[in-house]
């Protein structure tokens, strides 16, 4: 049901000329609002009626960093509250039966935000916030709540670990976007992984997880710490004791959510029952007796269907083994796969439960010479009663995987009204306000990962595509060029080198561009060698020898910056260089390149 509550708003404010409209959108997108016609001034002043209890303090921390004017006895009131406070109690019908779920009313008296538990009120906070950038509130009612219970993110790829700031920024945007997941598993860390999973962290590492527990709780975030103990684990008392003790000094940082994980291991420590016994034991023995802990979470050994064989029992085994509470992980069909309501059908049986979905996209650990930064689709909107949860595991760029996060933040909360390219186009302006048309041309063509083991691929560079496929038909059947598409793609080629001179040079968002640079250097190549090519294909058809061989002579050195490029930028032991464009940009502007030349041969 996705009606646009914010257009109404931003019509009437677009009428009065004071609005930035960019600035106003929803990210998730509510599941029922309704109004929106009216608008409030946003009050200087207000009455604060809320029960202090220490599960809404995210909640009133918020609204009071967003609205500074509290004031006892100021006319307008702001209530807060839980299902059963008498502070809402006039709103409780209209609370939603759905965990984390609210119900938001602006009018002209106030504002009521009742909701069914406190990570709901803060939920409804949040959705107030993005109100907050309009330069009026609208009067309006909203339901909302989310598709799948648990939605986040798991840092579990392999290559650089985030950093203890990006981490932290990380968490801020989980609570903007309503996601209320974070797995700490970062493949390198060697305190999560063998050789040193037995060890406590040292004490720097520990003091920033511990920084990382308390943001996390700010906004209302669920901080499950991973161990992935698999590879050298010995099924005895000792090694059991071993991770008990390890999981209380994570507790004693404040940790309050467990994951141990057994992907990508071979030999002993892939065993079933072993692995099921391990985790029955810690349920029992950890997360029961502290009382304050989460489901535990197990990623188990055959993480996918490709990789699973059913005869073999190991996965009926966990299903029938492991007691009810514990969560298990699922990639899908293969190890990278769109997620439908199929991948359920044949999971959910077999483990006995909804399967927890960890979803390896926008990782790039396996195609690390591309970054993944377009629109997020191809997941079935029909799977919302199928998957317990919905994690996203990100590039090791964590600002660059925001764009994807967005997105996945909206599909997990409401399938149904989930647009891949709107959601896209917020995500980047939540990035970079300013200069999010420049990211835009950016991202658009970096999309796709190139040939990979799993075949997953996505569309790239869709806003010049049937352009650049006219042009190479034409010149491969020796027939003139459409005029319209070449300056399309002339005009893209500038573009793109606009975009990579004023990414560099902006501040706006430091941390991304330093995590981009070495793509935003070769996309700049790219765009002159692409000016290039088609001024010498221009000249040759004009018959301007002397301009062609001009133009030629320029996009052969651009050429050959572009294979300097591959060795030079983003230099790694598997996959080096930095692409952009790679699959269908590039590969016709060499196309074009090597008509030119040969027609250039010819004149010479
Ligand atoms: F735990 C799993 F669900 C999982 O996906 N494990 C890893 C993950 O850490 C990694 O980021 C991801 C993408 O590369 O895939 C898994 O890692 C693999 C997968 C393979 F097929 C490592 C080696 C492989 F051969």
């Amino acid at each position: 049901m996705r009606k646009n509550i914010l257009c109404a708003a931003l019509l009437g404010l677009l009428a009065i000329g004071t609005m930035q409209a960019q600035e106003a959108w929803f990210n998730p997108v509510p599941q029922e609002y309704t109004g929106g016609q009216d608008s409030i001034d946003i009050p200087a002043q207000y009455c604060l009626q809320a029960d202090y209890n220490e599960s809404l303090s995210p909640a009133i921390g918020l609204l009071r960093r967003l609205m500074p004017g509290e004031k006892k006895d100021a006319p307008f009131r702001i209530c807060i509250g839980i299902k059963g406070d008498k502070n809402v109690k006039k709103y409780a019908r209209h609370i939603p039966a759905k965990t984390e779920g609210y119900y938001l009313k602006i009018d002209k008296k106030g504002i009521a935000i009742a909701a069914a538990d406190a990570r709901g009120a803060y939920y409804g906070v949040q959705t107030l916030a993005q109100l907050l950038t309009l330069p009026r509130l609208p009067q309006v009612e909203v339901t909302d709540y989310p598709d799948i219970p648990y939605r986040g993110v798991v840092e579990g790829f392999y290559g650089t670990p985030w950093s203890h700031e990006a981490r932290l920024r990380q968490l801020d945007f989980y609570g903007r976007n309503k996601m209320n997941t974070y797995i700490y598993g970062p493949k390198d860390d060697p305190y999560h992984r063998t050789p040193h999973w037995r060890k406590p962290y040292p004490e720097k590492e520990a003091n920033q997880l511990k920084e990382l527990v308390e943001r996390a709780k700010e906004n209302n975030v669920i901080f499950y710490w991973a161990i992935h103990p698999g590879q050298d684990i010995r099924w005895n008392e000792e090694d059991r004791k071993m991770l008990i003790d390890k999981f209380e000094s994570m507790y004693q940082l404040g940790v309050r959510g467990f994951a141990v994980f057994f992907d990508d291991i071979s030999g002993e420590g892939t065993k079933a029952d072993k692995q099921a016994d391990l985790l029955n034991y810690l349920d029992d023995h950890f997360v029961k007796t502290k009382g304050d802990v989460a489901p535990l979470i197990l990623c188990p050994t055959e993480y996918n269907k490709a990789w699973t064989n059913v005869k073999g029992g190991y996965l009926t085994t966990l299903g029938s083994k492991l007691n009810e509470g514990i969560q298990i992980m699922w990639t899908g069909n293969d190890v990278v796969a769109s997620i439908d309501h199929p991948t359920f059908e044949f999971i959910n049986p077999l483990i006995k439960r909804k399967a927890y979905i960890w979803w390896n996209y926008p990782v790039t650990d396996y195609v690390q010479d591309h970054l993944l930064m377009g629109p997020v689709y191809g997941n079935a909107t029909d799977i919302k009663d199928d998957a317990i949860a919905f994690v996203s595991n990100p590039m090791e760029y964590a600002e660059a995987s925001k764009i994807a996060l967005y997105s996945i933040a909206g599909y997990t909360w409401n399938m149904e009204d989930y647009n891949p390219q709107q959601a896209w186009e917020e995500a980047i302006c939540d990035l970079m306000p300013i200069n999010a048309p420049y990211l835009k041309t950016f991202a658009i063509h970096n999309t796709d990962l190139g040939p990979n083991r799993y075949d997953f691929r996505r569309e790239e560079s869709e806003n010049i595509r049937q352009a650049l496929e006219a042009i190479l038909n034409s010149y491969q059947n020796k027939n003139m060029p459409d005029r319209e598409a070449l300056r399309q793609v002339e005009k893209e080629c500038q573009a793109i080198c606009l975009a990579s001179d004023k990414l560099l040079a902006s501040d706006e968002n430091p941390l991304l561009i330093d995590e981009i640079a070495p793509w935003l250097v070769r996309f700049k190549v790219l765009g002159l060698f692409g000016q290039e090519v088609l001024k010498t294909l221009q000249r040759q058809d004009l018959g301007q020898t002397k301009e062609a061989s001009e133009a030629y002579g320029q996009a052969q050195n651009w050429h050959s910056m572009l294979q300097w490029t591959d060795k030079l930028l983003n230099e790694q032991a598997q996959q080096p260089g930095a692409e952009c464009g790679s699959k269908v940009l590039l590969p016709t502007l060499e196309a074009l390149f090597a008509i030119a030349a040969s027609r250039q041969e010819k004149t010479e």
